[in-house]
């Protein structure tokens, strides 16, 4: 066991025995967080006025294939690098080398979300100097990223017409914190009976003030409005920066 409070070991072995055992936990998680949330901070500070992008789906969704696309596309005007988070393998950090794009992958092992800490070991392999825009693709899951801050301007979650209608109202604390809402591969809605409406009212009802796309990675549908809220938000980002005084370079926390 680490002693480190905001390493995962001691997470995953902090669950106590019989009597007192739940408030020990509760403060050890609470600790974890507080940790978290430090080094999120100095995550914001270290990206500067690049846009950073915390994405959010169950597996499969499309994240990968999302910012397979993304990057080609912003390739002429936004220098883009991507971490990525999954339990294991390198091949979404691989698909994402391939678009054009710089990235790393974060194997997770068995933590079913990423942390600050784990987003900070990761840009040091990334030239963010060099970058306009920094995507972290969470671990598939609409449950346990919810909770942990990695130093983001913006959370994004994705949901698919494969999914049913209903997830943001099963899992509204995901969806109710996101800045934007993508709803992915369109292409194939009618194939599988999505309900467009009953969705958009989910995602409404959960995020109302929600930025909705509506994209289909596969053909490419609605990806111009969504790359050009990111060319916005990255604009916005820079300016806003750099009317700030000196030495205040860190975007609020979320
Ligand atoms: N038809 C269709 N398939 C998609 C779309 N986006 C992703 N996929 C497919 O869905 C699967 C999972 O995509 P992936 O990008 O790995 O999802 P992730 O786990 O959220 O990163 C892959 O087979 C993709 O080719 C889309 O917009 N339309
Ligand atoms: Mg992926």
């Amino acid at each position: 066991m680490s002693t480190n409070p905001g390493t995962r070991d001691v997470a995953l072995h902090a669950h106590g025995g019989v009597d007192g055992s739940d408030v020990r936990t509760v403060q050890v998680q609470k600790s974890l967080m507080t940790h978290n949330d430090g080094v999120a901070a100095e995550n914001r500070t270290r990206f500067g006025d690049r846009l950073v992008l915390n994405i959010v789906s169950s597996p499969g969704s499309g994240k990968t294939a999302l910012m397979e696309r993304t990057v080609a596309d912003l390739a002429e005007t936004l220098r883009v690098g991507v971490v990525v988070g999954d339990l294991e393998t390198d091949n979404d950090a691989v698909r994402i080398h391939g678009a054009g794009a710089p990235s790393v992958q974060i194997v997770t092992g068995a933590v079913c979300h990423l942390e600050a800490e784990m987003v900070a070991r990761a840009v040091d392999g990334l030239d963010v100097d060099q970058l306009d825009v920094v995507v972290i693709e969470n671990v598939g899951n609409l449950v346990c990223p919810a909770a942990w801050d990695l130093g983001e301007d913006l959370r994004v979650t994705m949901l698919s017409t494969t999914e049913g209608e209903d997830k943001p109202l099963k899992y509204p604390r995901i969806f109710k914190d996101a800045d934007a809402v993508i709803i992915n591969k369109i292409d194939i809605a009618d194939a599988v009976g999505f309900d467009r409406d009953a969705a958009l009212d989910a995602v409404r009802k959960v995020a109302p003030s929600a930025t909705v796309f509506e994209t289909s990675a596969r053909t490419g549908e609605g990806m111009d409005a969504w790359t050009a809220w990111l060319r916005e938000r990255q604009a916005e980002k820079r300016s806003t920066i750099a009317g700030a005084p000196a030495g205040a370079g860190v975007a609020a926390a979320r």
